[in-house]
């Protein structure tokens, strides 16, 4: 069963939201813009209000120069999210608390990373706030999401993903549907704001 009822939905002790990669760059404008991508903030605004409660973590890509993500290194991508430019900050209109924990990934030369657990500390820290479940929304569904997900189901979350709130590059049409797809299969469980807010 893939929708949760909605007493499971109260947030609770042990629940935290998780953002990922919600930063200029991929929203249209961007040096890698996700078709659409602005469309994820306010609704996660919503998801944050209504979650006030909840402690807040939020990914971002944060490559230096020259990244070995980046064509002229041979790469995939253009570049993008360069720590400290403007591409790297997060969307603006995007209502982080001030108490959000940020993590920055992908942050050295020689290597990438699209899940947020990647070389970074946020497992340890979900670990020693004793988080459990996870909501998880943004940019891109079939990129940094995908392994986001992948990486929390494996580490024993359990993962609610905020369907209405995430994005796909589609590199390949249908690749966010598949991603989607696939991280249902792991065992994650689609929300969206509607059914949780009424
Ligand atoms: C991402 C492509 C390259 C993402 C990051 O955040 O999904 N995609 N770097
Ligand atoms: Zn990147």
């Amino acid at each position: 069963m893939n929708s949760p009822n909605r007493n499971d939905l109260q947030p609770h002790t042990g629940d935290a939201l998780l953002i990922v990669d919600v930063q200029n760059d991929f929203l249209p404008g961007g040096s890698l813009a996700v078709p659409r991508g602005d469309e994820v903030v306010p609704v996660l605004n919503r998801y944050l209000r209504i979650f006030a409660a909840l402690p807040v973590y939020a990914t971002r890509d944060w490559h230096p120069e020259r990244h070995c993500s980046f064509r002229a290194q041979g790469g995939p991508w253009p570049p993008h999210c360069v720590a400290g430019t403007r591409g790297a900050e997060f969307a603006a209109a995007l209502q982080l608390p001030p108490s959000a924990v940020i993590i920055s990934k992908a942050t050295t030369v020689e290597h990438d990373a699209y899940s947020g657990f990647q070389d970074t500390e946020l497992d340890s820290l979900l670990h020693s706030t004793n988080i459990r479940r996870l909501f998880i929304g943004g940019l891109a569904t079939d990129y940094c999401v995908l392994n986001t997900v992948r990486d929390a189901v494996g580490l024993g979350y359990k993962v609610l993903l905020l369907a209405d709130a995430m994005r796909a590059v589609d590199v390949q049409a249908g690749d966010g549907q598949r991603a989607e797809a696939e991280m249902l299969r792991l065992g994650a469980q689609r929300i969206s704001v509607e059914g949780i807010a009424a």
